[in-house]
């Protein structure tokens, strides 16, 4: 390493004074103008870490769902995961060190990693559609090259893409090509074969509406299209070309508001979805004849999937294991129908895909989603290999299933979950199936149920346990939420220090929308009083 290098470069990207950040639940996030010597420093350590593993690491520049004006930097690990937990605390004191300390914080984690720096290093970035975005990646190669290391810029692409791109080069090339086109190829060959075996009992005509929050989905989408539209057709909606991202569309939108996006023109019936701003989030929704509207979201789209998977397993007559993998806001009833009618085990872990993730990989077919849409399907080596070796094997009606089943395993983005892969597995199994929305909906009834948020002085005096479902501190709470849940049917309450603002959150749900609307006020008016509320106290009226 060369301190004088780094330090002449990094004094172009200083920090602001007094400026500390977290490496939270998806990376670093906050407004962009601050994140300049973030993204120099990320490429540092993402030169370290890539010596370290003698792999490629990726680097992402977006903010997902965040509102425009934000921006956020992550690292992505060799076989495409999210950063190793040590190394999330050495990005947070990287980030945080004063300029006269940086060098002393990088040579710190080189020997606690025992990162041989004469190893070489490869990093892949990419970014989304954000006005910060360009400039911010610049940073992030700004400090790659300072430290010597090879780099590949991909521009513009979903969070998932680059997931994929990571994957596939660390696998040397068996995962699938490390290009764009390498993408599209895979997925919509399996979308296709997948789609040609669909009776002619489904729509005819598979078409849907797709909000792309207007994010990096709408470019992505339009390049990818002619690809797949041998089995899909797609209109899309907020795709950039005039709103704000993110801005009253998007996932995330849809999903907190329980409402359809603006801009996007739904007829009763009709199949639309929504992306969020870096494509790795999903959900469903339509209108009903009488104009109401309906939600499906990630713990209805993780009932589908495995449904249909269970019904290939049988098909082939193969008993594998399969779990699904939910987080504490996953609906009661999700959880309910999934053990009881669909006799599927189900574990639950704390927020951010990297748990799930995580625990999803102990399975032989781990199906991990959080209810706002963002997850995968994985599938250990041993069920792909077998997999395989059965499409030539089984007697013709197994052997068609089998090949369904390794369509599926190339559809499904084995890295991260992806927007764009869980659109045409879903697709796929409705056309498969012959299922209309209404159908898809009608397997169980959400309960009703409300998040909100609660501003606090400071959110870590609230820790909690059993995968977030208990708080341990502050002292009382968690007796008054017990209290309060007492008083109504059916009924659910938690609340947990959001990873991604400065926010607790709390959850409720309940046997009616009147009743989690007043059991969710009633815990945000505790956690008010015993977390140290800060500002107007929660008020009714959502
Ligand atoms: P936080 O802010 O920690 O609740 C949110 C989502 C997570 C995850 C991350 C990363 C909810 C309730 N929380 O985390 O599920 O997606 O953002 O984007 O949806
Ligand atoms: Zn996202």
């Amino acid at each position: 390493m060369d301190l004088g290098v780094i330090t002449k470069h990094s004094a172009l990207h200083a920090k602001p004074n007094g400026l500390i950040l977290q490496y939270g639940t998806a990376g670093f996030r906050t407004k962009a103008e601050h994140l300049d010597h973030v993204m120099f420093r990320m490429g540092l350590l993402a030169v370290l870490r890539s010596k370290q593993t003698k792999s490629t690491i990726g680097v992402m520049v977006t903010a997902s769902h965040n509102p425009e004006e934000d921006n956020g930097v992550k690292l992505v690990d060799p076989l495409g995961e999210m950063l190793a937990p040590s190394w999330e605390e050495h990005a947070t004191d990287l980030a945080n060190a004063e300029e006269q300390d940086m060098q002393r914080v990088l040579i710190d984690i080189s020997e606690k990693e025992a990162v041989n720096l004469q190893q070489d290093a490869f990093i892949v970035i990419g970014r989304d559609t954000r006005p910060s975005s360009e400039k911010l990646s610049q940073s992030v190669i700004d400090g790659v090259t300072v430290l010597g290391a090879q780099f590949h810029d991909y521009g513009l692409l979903t969070t998932p893409q680059l997931h994929y791109m990571v994957y596939c080069r660390n696998t040397s090339g068996q995962y699938g090509k490390a290009t764009i086109e390498g993408y599209y190829q895979k997925l919509s060959k399996a979308f296709v074969e997948l789609t040609k075996q669909a009776s002619s009992s489904g729509d005819k005509y598979r078409s849907l509406k797709v909000d792309c929050a207007n994010g990096i989905g709408a470019l992505k989408l339009k390049e990818m299209e002619h690809y797949f539209s041998q089995g899909l057709s797609i209109q899309l909606f907020n795709d950039g070309t005039k709103g704000k991202l993110n801005h009253f569309c998007g996932a995330d939108f849809v999903k907190s508001h329980q409402k359809p996006p603006q801009g996007m023109e739904m007829k009763s019936n009709e199949r639309c979805c929504s992306f969020d701003g870096d494509a790795d989030r999903i959900v469903y929704y339509y209108h009903d004849a009488d104009g109401h509207f309906h939600l499906i979201d990630g713990d209805k789209i993780a009932t589908l999937i495995s449904s249909f998977l269970k019904e290939l397993l049988l098909e082939i007559g193969e008993s594998l294991n399969i779990g699904v993998v939910q987080t504490a806001y996953a609906n009661g009833s999700s959880t309910r129908y999934l053990e009881e009618i669909m006799k599927v085990p189900v574990y639950c872990t704390k927020t951010g895909v990297k748990h799930l993730h995580h625990k999803a990989q102990e399975f032989d077919i781990g199906v991990y989603f959080e209810a706002n849409g963002h997850g995968t399907v994985l599938f250990s080596k041993a069920v792909e290999m077998k997999i395989k070796q059965l499409t030539k094997e089984l007697e013709e009606k197994k052997r068609k299933a089998a090949k369904m089943l390794e369509n599926i395993i190339d559809l499904f983005n084995q890295a991260a979950g992806d927007a764009i892969s869980d659109m045409l597995v879903i697709e796929a199994i409705l056309a498969l199936k012959g299922l209309t929305v209404q159908q898809w909906d009608a397997l169980y009834m959400d309960l009703p149920n409300r998040q909100l948020k609660v501003k606090v002085a400071d959110r870590r005096v609230i820790s909690t346990t059993d995968a977030e479902r208990q708080a341990v501190t502050p002292p009382g709470l968690q007796e008054a939420i017990n209290d309060l849940v007492k008083k109504y049917k059916l009924s659910r309450a938690f609340v947990r220090p959001s990873g991604t603002e400065d926010v607790v959150r709390v959850y409720a749900e309940a046997d009616t929308q009147e009743s989690a609307d007043s059991l969710a006020l009633e815990v945000s008016l505790a956690v008010f009083q015993l977390a140290g509320g800060i500002g107007e106290r929660p008020q009714p009226g959502f």
